[in-house]
Parts: C-alpha cells; structure tokens; sequence
C-alpha cells in the first residue's frame, strides 16, 4: 500500500473556543497547531483562517501571513488552503486564498444542507468556476465530497477537461445533510471514482477514528483535525489537533501502515516536488 497521507484540519470555519478552547484562532495560534500537527506526522494542513475574534474569514492578508509562518517553521509541509470558507461567503471571497499560488486547494462538489437554516451552496457555475480558476493556476484540486452526486459532478467536469485526471478526492462523511459515516456509504464512494484517483477519507465527530481506521486498512488516505471533530476520546477533549495525527499515526503503526513525508504526498497526489 502508499505510504499513508494525513491531512490535518487544524481549525475549519465553525468550531469555536467554547466548544473546544484549544480550537485555533489567531495567526500565532494556527501557526503553532500547524507545526505540532505536522511535527506529529501531519503532510498535509488544511488551512481556514480566523479574525481574532474567531470569526471565519478569507481574508487574503490573514490568509498569507498563515502560510508564510507555517512555511516557516514546517519548510516541506503542504498547505491546501479551503475555498470552502463559511456558509453565506461570496464566491470571489472564498477564492482570494488561491492569489497565493498554494499547490493544493479544495474544490467543493455540490450545495449540502448544512444544519438548521444553513446550506452551503454551489452551484454548477460556481463548481466550474472554480475549478477553471485553478486549472489556470496550475493548483491541484481536492474534490470534497459530501455526498456521491459530488463524485459524479466531478466526473462530469473530468470528460469535458475543466478537471484534469489523476483525481484526489476527500470524502467527509457524516455532515448531517451529508452522507453517513458508514462502511457501507463509504465503500459506495470509493467503488464510484475512478481507478488512478486518490481518496482521503474524514469522519465526522465521533466517527473520525472509526472512519480513519477503515481508510487505513484498506488504502485510502487520512484526514483529522478540529475542523471535523473536537474530542480525543469519548468525552475527552483534544489538547492539540497533534493529538489526534498522533492517534492515526499510532494506529497506522499497529495496521503496518508507514506515513507519507510531504515529499512523499507530493509524488502520490502528482504534485510537482517543491525545491
Ligand atoms: N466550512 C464549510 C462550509 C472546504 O474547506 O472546502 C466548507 C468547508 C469545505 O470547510
Ligand atoms: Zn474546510
């Protein structure tokens, strides 16, 4: 099997310090939760950023000083900023991360209810738009997939070339309005892509390490973090999203999985090598 590729979530665009007081909000504080993720064996940070308030934002400013930090203090590290931002953001809003060239960004698939009165949308053009976006600037997408019509919009993008073959794609399972986080919703997902993609499996909430396990043993990849869960255990909250790579890194170790160095995701996922 590849060596195995974690992501990790490190603060997403919802959690809040009330929730979970380790939840990053302030460039420092991301910062930090990026290098101990990585430090732990995280390849990949998936990057929201934050006012210093908490509040979600896309701020190209906030946005750079994030990633020049972590590129900083984790020189190999993957940096796949979201232009999934929060529920409500304007389309240009959720892009402006990609004016800072990163190597990855995540491409959203489809419009999900997403809980109470919210619905994260995206429409056909908004999906095209995007992934045009970063076909032109050379940006490789992670198609996020909620649900498996996503998959299948995906597909439709991919024959008429606004994407492009190999794909990666990370299923979140679990989003209530989303698809549920079982064994047999997910074997439905990867049976649904095509044979050369890739896939990184993340569970929500209290299905994170269940899910991850499965991903583990059968050769898919990895992603945790506060974005998707805030617990460590039943009733025990994470000190740090290192915790929780730690906890995938030592069940990969037991399942005789290695762990993917960035260089390593690079060439799985058909990114060019950084120098
Ligand atoms: N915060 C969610 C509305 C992404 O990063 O692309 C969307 C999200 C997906 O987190
Ligand atoms: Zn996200």
């Amino acid at each position: 099997m590849e060596n195995l590729i974690i992501t990790a979530a490190i603060c997403g665009a919802e959690v809040t310090k009330n929730q979970n007081p380790n939840v990053p909000y302030t460039v420092d504080e991301i910062i930090n939760e990026a290098n101990l993720a990585y430090k732990a064996g995280a390849s990949i940070i998936h990057l929201h950023v934050r006012e210093n308030d908490g509040t979600p934002t896309q701020d190209y400013h906030i946005f750079k000083k994030c990633i020049d930090g972590i590129k900083e203090c984790c020189k190999d590290v993957i940096i796949q900023p979201s232009t999934g931002g929060a529920v409500g953001m304007s389309n240009d809003e959720r892009l402006s991360p990609l004016k800072l060239k990163p190597e990855i960004a995540t491409l959203d698939c489809g419009t999900l209810n997403f809980g109470k009165d919210e619905i994260f949308l995206n429409t056909q053009n908004t999906i095209i738009y995007f992934a045009e976006k970063m076909q032109q600037l050379n940006i490789k997408p992670e198609i996020e997939v909620f649900d498996k019509g996503m998959i299948d919009t995906a597909l439709r993008l991919l024959k008429n070339g606004t994407l492009k073959s190999p794909l990666k794609f990370n299923f979140v399972l679990g989003v209530p309005g989303g698809i549920n986080a079982s064994l047999r919703d997910l074997a439905f997902l990867v049976g649904s892509i095509p044979f050369d993609s890739v896939y990184t499996v993340t569970g929500i909430g209290r299905h994170q390490f269940n899910m991850a396990t499965i991903a583990i043993a059968s050769g898919g990849h990895v992603r945790v973090g506060f974005e998707d869960n805030l617990y460590i255990k039943r009733g025990i909250l994470a000190s740090s999203n290192a915790d929780m790579v730690k906890k995938v890194v030592h069940i990969a170790n037991i399942l005789g999985r290695n762990i993917a160095t960035p260089n390593e995701a690079r060439k799985i996922l058909n990114i060019k090598e950084e120098n």
